[in-house]
């Protein structure tokens, strides 16, 4: 089990004791899902623990609220600083972050014209995402739950109350012995993981759903296809068909918490040959040299915490 306790949460500009780090029940947030957040992982590199693509994080978090016209009363570089704080208070090396945004106490209307915006900073250590899935490969199932299109929710955002669909995938995937779900969109179309963009490889030449698609625009979906067009794939963004699932040569789910992991099975069918393919391998090897600092020509997706 991941351990989520650390020494020190950052709420509203200050470093609060994690023991400390409470809000009350009446916060908006809690009863109607009014919050947005960010996940984003630091990793140890040989020049100490380092932010990976902090400023994109930070860039969709704003992002996010101001599709809910949520005021952040911080700038971009406050909570930049904050999180690099977070990090350096907690002694953490490799960690995960997890700023969050959220509508607070003072109103108890779904539209909270009164409610303040608060921020809070966590950070905590998390391994694998789906476990021993990263090396082994994932089994999971297209879900029965649909995305939301793009005209009933914004899913370009990353906001808390859209992840009761990805709860609802995820249980179910869970609870028929699977690792994850992968959902479809409106139209029937692949979308994306409970918690993961989805990538197909065939022929050689990498696929990855629309934005159309209803899908959350990863920052590791950007990461893994610069890297790919680097190493000399062709990446295209198009629609996807459950089938074309069941006939890729690979596919792979890629997230910050997931990083980039194989899938190997797709309800009850083996992906290729049923092992973690080779251009899936390739691309996890140079993410994993990229956010661990080892490869120079990406270094400015690092912020250094020291
Ligand atoms: N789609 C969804 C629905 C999603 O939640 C994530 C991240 C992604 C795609 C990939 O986005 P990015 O991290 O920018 O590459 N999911 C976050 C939360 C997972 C959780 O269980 O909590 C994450 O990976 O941090």
């Amino acid at each position: 089990m991941m351990e989520l306790r650390s020494k020190y949460v950052w709420m509203d500009g200050e470093l609060v004791p994690w023991e400390n780090a409470k809000v009350h029940i009446m916060v908006h947030a809690l009863h109607y899902g009014s919050a947005v957040f960010e996940g984003i992982r630091c990793y140890k590199t040989e020049n100490g623990p380092a932010i990976f693509r902090l400023k994109e994080h930070i860039d969709r978090l704003f992002f996010s609220a101001g599709v809910y016209k949520m005021e952040i009363p911080y700038t971009k570089e406050e909570i930049m600083r904050a999180c690099i704080e977070v990090v350096r208070a907690n002694e953490f090396e490799d960690c995960y972050i997890r700023p969050l945004v959220y509508k607070g106490f003072g109103s108890m209307d779904v539209y909270p014209k009164d409610a303040p915006v608060n921020v809070a900073i966590m950070a905590w250590r998390w391994g694998a995402y789906l476990g021993k899935a990263l090396e082994e490969g994932a089994r999971v199932i297209t879900s029965s739950w649909v995305k939301p299109a793009p005209n009933m929710l914004p899913m370009m955002a990353k906001v808390s109350g859209h992840y009761t669909n990805s709860y609802l995938a995820k249980m179910e995937a869970v609870e028929r012995g699977a690792n994850e779900a992968i959902l479809l969109d409106h139209r029937g179309f692949v979308s994306e993981g409970s918690g993961e963009n989805i990538f197909v490889v065939k022929d050689g030449k990498i696929y990855t759903p629309p934005v159309h698609a209803s899908i959350l625009v990863g920052v590791t979906r950007d990461t893994v296809m610069t890297l790919a067009r680097d190493m000399g794939y062709e990446v295209v963004e198009k629609d996807i068909t459950k089938t074309e699932l069941y006939g890729a040569d690979e596919v792979f789910f890629t997230g910050t918490a997931a990083e980039v992991t194989p899938v190997v099975e797709i309800d009850g069918r083996k992906i290729g040959d049923g092992k973690p393919g080779l251009v899936t391998r390739a691309l996890q090897r140079k993410f994993f040299d990229v956010v661990r600092g080892r490869d120079e020509r990406y270094l400015h997706w690092l912020t250094f915490v020291y």
